[in-house]
């Protein structure tokens, strides 16, 4: 079982060497004695809902062909796939929720270790809502979840035509709240049985996410702790260092972690580590909170999803702080294996094994100088012989939030407009998404963003498809020269990479305001645009309302993983051919990352050869 086809990561090969070596377990393990997976579970067809069940399918037609409610294989997959949405939805939106909610508090002050960043920003927000204070903006915020009629407000900023066409097919979304309430309805036993009618509402749900939640979580997170700009730091397992106190934050909300950074550069922390014998506090992220501290912080990244246990099992790490998201309760056992302190901090995400230090907003500064010095006590506890840390990190810029890339080109998209007219740069890419076992980890990610920037093609990431990127060295001004002539020649005289990393998964947002905005000034719809979409490795409930949003919005997506659909091949049918007439975008689902990125050329050369260029 050779390490090299779990990861392409040297880093996490060599860590999964000395796991195995040492015992410990890891995800890669589990999913081997998980073999064979359920194959209905896999094609979608089994059914939990009632208690007249559980129910399932017989693919191959010789057995039951309905539950017993009657429902049918397309009714199954479609309602599974509606709830899979709902909590992807759910996920992203909370965490916007949170956000929302420590906005208000801030804005009445009941926040105190939190302030505004960037009022400019504040004041944007503030004018697209016609609202002359940040308290009427809060509450206006806050009321968007719950609305209980449409339009959201960001919905706005979607091409007229989209708009349109949303609201033509009753897809223009009502808070996010409210949708996902109904999508929990539709699939309760007896109520929503036509498969059409059930993804309609998975669309519509995922529009009020990506439009709504988490483009509240992307820009509330701007106003309070400053739109992102361009800036260097360095990714993988390298960034921890052996004389310090290394603190790793991993989750999704910065809320939690912003804090983090700010007590861990107090002075007089800095001074404790020294009298614990430490030369001082190292602070690394996983997953999208190392996305969001390196985006605003230049914080470095130890490493994306599937690197978790192995940044653990390096024996180097006094904490490691988690929130909410893409947190796996195997580190509980794991952390019982080392020094380290695994402390959770939301009152939604208790872990066994975890030490629970609550994180609440308006206690936030104390709460996170208590983690760090929990952090710093521990560091005599390390075992110097049960380190061993990878020498392997490389150097990445990030930041590339619209408004930043907006000013790197001149202070209007122009250039880049002018750039794909002129063919130099012949489309963008958004590559975006999870690890999963299921992949040699970041060889999905990594194979199809060469092949795109190669042929030219822009890349825009997110996410962990981003920390892979980073980690293989595609996010330095560099890499320019591992891309297509034209391309090339604008990144360098940029000197921007020909990977631009926009931030966390709920900053998938950020994509679309980029799109919307490139669309109106084309005088297009995004459906018309050279782009196209991917998540070569997806593997969370997110990311499926992420792909549902981002085809609803009109960009053709490839799917690296296959989801539990192709039960039923009406549905897997609708969502890989029927969509194009309805939304004027599909999915595909192609394992192969160099022939998933000759899909997204085709595509991008089609709408190109359409849009007269
Ligand atoms: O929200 S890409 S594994 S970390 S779900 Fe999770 Fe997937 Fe990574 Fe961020 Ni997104």
């Amino acid at each position: 079982n050779d390490v090299r086809s779990k990861s392409m990561d040297p880093a996490c090969q060599e860590m999964l060497r000395a796991c195995e070596k040492s015992g410990l377990e890891t995800a890669w393990d589990r999913l081997e004695k998980q073999q064979p997976q359920c194959g209905f579970g896999e094609l979608g067809i089994c059914c939990r809902n009632c208690n007249m069940g559980p129910c399932r399918i017989d693919p191959f037609g010789e057995g039951a062909s309905r539950g017993v409610c009657g429902a049918t294989a397309d009714i199954i997959v479609a309602r599974n796939l509606l709830r899979s949405i709902a909590a992807g939805a759910a996920a992203h939106s909370d965490h916007g929720r949170d956000v929302a909610h420590a906005f208000q508090l801030i804005v009445e002050g009941k926040a105190p270790s939190y302030c505004i960043k960037d009022p400019e920003k504040l004041d944007r927000l503030m004018k697209e809502y016609g609202l002359d204070s940040p308290a009427l903006l809060a509450a206006a915020i806050m009321n968007e979840f719950g609305k209980q009629d449409g339009p959201i407000q960001f919905t706005r900023r979607v091409p007229p035509q989209r708009l349109e066409l949303w609201k033509k097919l009753g897809i223009d979304p009502r808070g996010v709240d409210r949708e996902i309430v109904e999508c929990m309805h539709r699939t309760h036993i007896g109520v929503d049985n036509d498969y059409v009618n059930l993804i309609l509402h998975g669309l519509r749900t995922s529009i009020s996410d990506g439009w709504g939640g988490s483009m509240i979580a992307t820009e509330l997170q701007d106003v309070i702790f400053g739109t992102p700009k361009p800036l260097f730091s360095e990714a993988n397992m390298g960034v921890i260092k052996p004389d310090q106190v290394n603190l790793i934050v991993h989750g999704h909300e910065p809320l939690l972690s912003e804090m983090i950074v700010a007590a861990a550069s107090d002075p007089d922390m800095i001074e404790l580590a020294r009298n614990e014998g430490a030369k001082g506090i190292n602070l690394a992220g996983i997953c999208c909170t190392a996305n969001e501290l390196l985006m605003r912080q230049g914080v470095p990244m130890a490493g994306n999803f599937l690197s978790q246990e192995l940044i653990m099992a390096t024996g180097a790490v006094e904490a490691m702080v988690v929130d909410v998201q893409c947190i796996m309760p195997a580190l509980g056992p794991l952390a019982s294996c080392f020094h380290t302190k695994f402390i959770s901090t939301s009152p939604k995400a208790k872990f066994p094994g975890a030490t629970h230090m609550e994180f609440h907003e308006d206690t936030a500064g104390e709460t996170a100088k208590e983690i760090v010095r929990t952090a710093i006590k521990n560091f005599r506890n390390r075992d110097p012989s049960r380190v061993q840390i990878p020498d392997i990190k490389t150097r990445c810029m990030a930041g590339f939030s619209v408004e930043a890339i907006v000013s790197a080109l001149g202070g209007s998209l122009d250039p880049l407009i002018e750039a794909i007219k002129s063919g130099s740069i012949r489309g963008i890419g958004a590559v975006v998404g999870c690890n999963n076992p299921k992949i040699t980890q970041d060889f999905g990610h990594i194979g199809m963003v060469r092949e795109l920037i190669k042929n030219n093609v822009l890349v825009l990431t997110t996410g962990c498809n981003a920390q892979a990127c980073a980690k293989a060295g595609l996010l330095q001004p560099e890499a320019a020269e591992k891309a297509g002539d034209g391309l090339k020649g604008v990144c360098q005289a940029l000197g921007v990479p020909p990977v631009l990393h926009m931030g966390s998964c709920v900053d998938i947002s950020r994509i679309l305001v980029a799109a919307a905005a490139l669309a109106n000034a084309l005088g297009v719809d995004i459906s018309d645009l050279p782009a196209a979409g991917a998540a070569p490795e997806w593997m969370s409930e997110k990311a499926v309302s992420i792909g549902a949003y981002v085809v609803s919005s009109g960009v053709f997506t490839v799917l690296g993983t296959v989801p539990p659909v192709m039960g039923s091949k009406a549905v897997a049918e609708l969502l890989t051919s029927g969509a194009k007439d309805v939304v004027g975008a599909c999915f595909a689902v192609e394992p192969d990352p160099v022939k998933a990125a000759s899909l997204m050329i085709e595509h991008i050369d089609s709408q190109r050869r359409k849009l007269g260029l």
